[in-house]
């Protein structure tokens, strides 16, 4: 049945979901909620339960049930893979020959999209957002609203990618898109860079940054992303101060929460800083410049990590 939100039922897309953590069940509650078909995609050997509860922003406790499957469904309009960045390539490798659809990646850190075998004719478009969700079981709670922004990487053509837009802006707001992806990402990258290894190292709330005691740390952490990022994006439009602010304003904004790295540690599952801050140090690397506290915070992190 077509849900009465959606009045044309040429709109009804069939979107694939890759990753079913708490940002893709954010995506596919949101989806399913307007009328829209999804598939998330699963290795699991046993499947979750289709009955799902999400928990929105205001507190309303819905039920949806979502369709969990083994196979890549047939006729989708859209792939969205929102698995951790070092899982990009096993969940998308073994579908990439027969998706002629867009492929949306929406992962914390940068470089996965190096790792994949995409030809020239693939329709990739990269993103990122800042919404917040919680997944415990079978509940997901969305725990704060954000906004998702969205860019052509290759072959996407501005009428497709602003319809998407659309879409995806009717059932998450906000999504916008951005004439140079790679800016957004590299902003987002450096939040991460900041907050996701300290918080993780201290196991702490990402407010307690705000903390005396970790500026010191945080000035010289900034200071290294900023001389490569400003070397990766001719058009980077912040200075060392600047960047603080937003790094700072985004650890106010979330104080109350773990960084996703800090739960990965506190969990031992394995983190996703080869793609956070080791993305940012390879990049130092061939621009010659040594990222001295960047790859310090990793060998803290590895050693206590391991030691756990
Ligand atoms: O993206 C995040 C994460 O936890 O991975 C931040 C922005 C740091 C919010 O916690």
């Amino acid at each position: 049945m077509i849900s009465p939100l959606i009045q044309d039922k040429h709109v009804v897309k069939h979107i694939a979901i890759l990753g079913h953590g708490a940002i893709g069940l954010l995506w596919a509650h949101s989806l399913v909620a307007l009328g829209h078909r999804v598939t998330l995609l699963s290795h699991r050997l046993i499947l979750p339960p289709s009955k799902q509860q999400f928990v929105t922003r205001d507190g309303k406790e819905l039920i949806n049930h979502l369709i969990f499957s083994h196979n890549f469904p047939e006729s989708v309009d859209l792939v969205l893979v929102t698995t951790k960045a070092y899982q990009v390539q096993s969940a998308l490798l073994p579908h990439l020959h027969k998706i002629s659809v867009p492929i949306m990646l929406l992962h914390n850190g940068m470089g996965a999209i190096d790792t994949l075998a995409i030809d020239s004719q693939h329709q990739v478009i990269l993103a990122t957002t800042t919404h917040g969700a919680l997944k415990n079981h079978n509940t997901l709670t969305h725990t704060g609203v954000g906004n998702t922004i969205i860019g052509n990487y290759q072959n996407t053509e501005e009428g497709l990618l602003e319809e998407w837009q659309q879409l995806l802006n009717n059932a998450l707001p906000s999504v916008e898109t951005h004439s140079n992806i790679r800016q957004p990402l590299l902003l987002k990258l450096a939040i991460n860079c900041v907050i996701n290894p300290l918080t993780a190292i201290h196991q702490c709330k990402n407010g307690e940054l705000l903390n005396s005691d970790f500026q010191p740390q945080i000035d010289k952490l900034i200071a290294e992303l900023q001389q490569v990022i400003s070397k990766l994006d001719n058009d980077w439009p912040h200075d060392e101060i600047s960047l603080k602010k937003m790094i700072m304003a985004v650890a106010r904004a979330t104080a109350d929460n773990y960084s996703s790295m800090a739960q990965d540690v506190k969990y031992q599952r394995r983190t996703e800083i080869d793609f956070i801050n080791g993305y940012l140090i390879s990049k130092g690397r061939q621009l010659d410049i040594n990222l001295i506290e960047n790859s310090k915070l990793i060998a803290t992190l590895t050693k206590n990590h391991l030691s756990q």
